[in-house]
């Protein structure tokens, strides 16, 4: 169940790399009602009352940002975020359509945790890529609705995981993904040069400003689309550029993703946005083969 030799190379060589039917249709469909599950929960609470929630608008270019704490404190919680209203005539957040749930569906969610955290496909591939002690730092159901769903901008994941160790996105497509409903992109072989831009705290102690160090332009006619079937698993490399964009079509796009970052001889740093906090001193472990 781990990748093969041929899998191994084409992802040292592009930085990304399909896996076909990491799930089934049925498991799929598991994850689907699962987070119908979560948000029809959370829209309870809402009704009685509580009212937590935030835009989220990964198209914006993020050079410095007051993000508040709803964001900032989601790394051990499931909270939800919306699609920013481009008319600012809405401003019923519940009505907006969701953009996506983060960032620790992973510890909440049973059914989640079992196809991420607990999965033997995800320790099997871990293993092969020669992870020694992985743990999983972050997990989100991106929605990208149909007509709605907004553009990500080109970046690295390692511009926002920033880590001395290995990062890997598992990024599972939960509908067909095309160029129409807003698949992804990637600048094949672009994780050969190094990160050159972080997203950081703006101090240790500072939880609320964030800051792009060295925000980078990228070249759109190097992207490449990367159109996959549900099930389909998308492996991405943490300094491999990658983007999506709008969704125009009748069709939704939904994606379950989660990112692996190894612990064993490695820093994560400080400035990360993202800290183990809260429920635990350290992300949950998939495995420790260094004891
Ligand atoms: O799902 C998308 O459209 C983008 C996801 C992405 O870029 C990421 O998870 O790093």
């Amino acid at each position: 169940m781990g990748l093969n030799r041929q899998q191994l190379s084409t992802l040292n060589s592009q930085g990304y790399l399909v896996v076909p039917n990491f799930y089934s249709p049925e498991q799929c469909q598991l994850l689907k009602a699962e987070i119908r599950q979560i948000i029809r929960a959370e829209m309870d609470v809402n009704s009685r009352g509580r009212q937590m929630s935030a835009t989220f608008n990964a198209s914006v270019e993020v050079e410095k940002q007051n993000i508040g704490n709803y964001f900032i404190e989601s790394g051990d919680k499931i909270r939800f975020f919306y699609e920013e209203d481009p008319d600012k005539e809405n401003n019923e957040m519940f009505e907006r359509p969701l953009n996506k749930i983060g960032h620790a569906l992973h510890w909440h969610s049973k059914i989640f945790r079992k196809l991420s955290l607990e999965y033997c496909k995800t320790s099997s591939i871990l293993r092969s890529l020669g992870f020694i002690k992985p743990s999983i730092c972050q997990s989100m159901y991106i929605f990208k609705r149909e007509k709605v769903g907004s553009a990500v901008r080109p970046h690295t994941d390692g511009t926002f995981q920033i880590s001395t160790g290995a990062v890997v996105g598992f990024w599972v497509a939960l509908e067909d993904a095309t160029i129409r409903n807003g698949c992804l992109w990637f600048e094949p072989g672009s994780h050969q040069k190094e990160i050159q831009s972080f997203y950081e705290r703006t101090d240790e102690s500072n939880f609320e400003t964030m800051k792009l160090r060295n925000p980078q332009q990228y070249d759109d006619s190097k992207f490449v689309p990367c159109e996959v079937k549900a099930g389909d698993l998308v492996l991405i490399d943490k300094a491999v550029i990658h983007k999506s964009e709008q969704n125009t079509s009748e069709k939704p796009r939904d994606a379950f993703t989660f990112h692996v970052n190894e612990n064993y001889n490695a820093d994560w740093s400080k400035l990360n946005w993202l800290q183990p906090t809260g429920r635990s001193a350290s992300f949950p472990v998939v495995f420790d083969d260094s004891i």
